[in-house]
C-alpha cells in the first residue's frame, strides 16, 4: 500500500499537513524528537502548548491520547502531539496505549480535515519500547486506518537513523 512510507531523516523538515510529536503529558517540551520540534517550530509553540488545559494537575495529554497546535515556523501546518507509554516490559498495557497513540493522532488529522501525516517511532527513545515491536503496531494501526480512509492521501513513517528505516521496513512489508 504506497500510502504509507518509510523515509529516513529528520521529521521537522518535512512539509506535510502535520507532524506528530512523541511528547509527555506536561506537553511542555523535552528532549528527543519533542526538543527538536519545539526548536523548529519556535517558542510560539510552547505558548501555545501552556494554553491547552489540563485534564488534572500536570497533564495535559494523557498517555495514548493527542491534542492538536499549529506548526508556526515548521513546514509542516500542524503539529499533532501524542504521548506513547514509558515501557515497563510489556504487561502494563504498553501496545494497547501505542496503538492508542497512533489511533487518535490519526482521528485527530481527520477530524480536522487533514491528508497527510508523518509520526516518529513513538516510545522508542527515551520511552525504551522495543523498536520491532514498536514498529509492528505502527504499521498495523496505519495500514487499518489507510483501509478504511480511503481519502487520506499519505502517511509517513519517519526513523531516524538508518537501522531504525530497516525495521520499520521489514514489518510494513510483513503485514502488506
Ligand atoms: N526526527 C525524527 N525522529 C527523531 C528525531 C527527529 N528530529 N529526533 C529523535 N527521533 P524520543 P519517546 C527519534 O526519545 O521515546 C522526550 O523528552 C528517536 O531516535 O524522542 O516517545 C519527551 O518530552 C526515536 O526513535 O521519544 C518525552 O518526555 C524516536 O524519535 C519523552 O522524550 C522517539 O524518541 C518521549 O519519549
Amino acid at each position: 500500500m504506497d500510502r504509507l512510507e518509510v523515509v529516513v531523516g529528520d521529521i521537522t523538515r518535512l512539509a506535510l499537513d502535520a507532524i506528530v510529536n512523541a511528547a509527555n503529558e506536561r506537553m511542555l517540551g523535552g528532549g528527543g524528537v519533542d526538543g527538536a520540534i519545539h526548536r523548529a517550530a519556535g517558542p510560539e509553540l510552547l505558548t501555545a502548548c501552556r494554553a491547552i488545559p489540563e485534564v488534572r494537575p500536570g497533564v495535559r495529554c494523557p498517555t495514548g491520547d493527542a491534542r492538536i497546535t499549529p506548526g508556526f515556523n515548521l513546514s509542516a501546518r500542524y503539529v499533532i502531539h501524542t504521548v506513547g507509554p514509558v515501557w515497563r516490559g510489556g504487561q502494563e498495557g504498553e501496545p494497547a496505549l501505542l496503538r492508542a497513540c497512533y489511533r487518535s493522532s490519526l482521528k485527530l488529522a481527520v477530524d480536522n480535515g487533514l491528508h497527510t501525516i508523518a509520526f516518529p517511532a513513538i516510545s522508542t527513545g527515551v520511552f525504551s519500547y522495543p523498536p520491532r515491536s514498536a514498529a509492528r503496531v505502527a504499521t498495523d494501526v496505519c495500514r487499518a486506518f489507510l483501509a478504511e480512509n480511503s481519502g487520506f492521501e499519505r502517511i509517513v513513517l519517519v526513523a531516524f537513523r538508518e537501522a531504525d528505516a530497516a525495521v520499520l521496513r521489514a514489518e510494513a512489508q510483513s503485514t502488506a
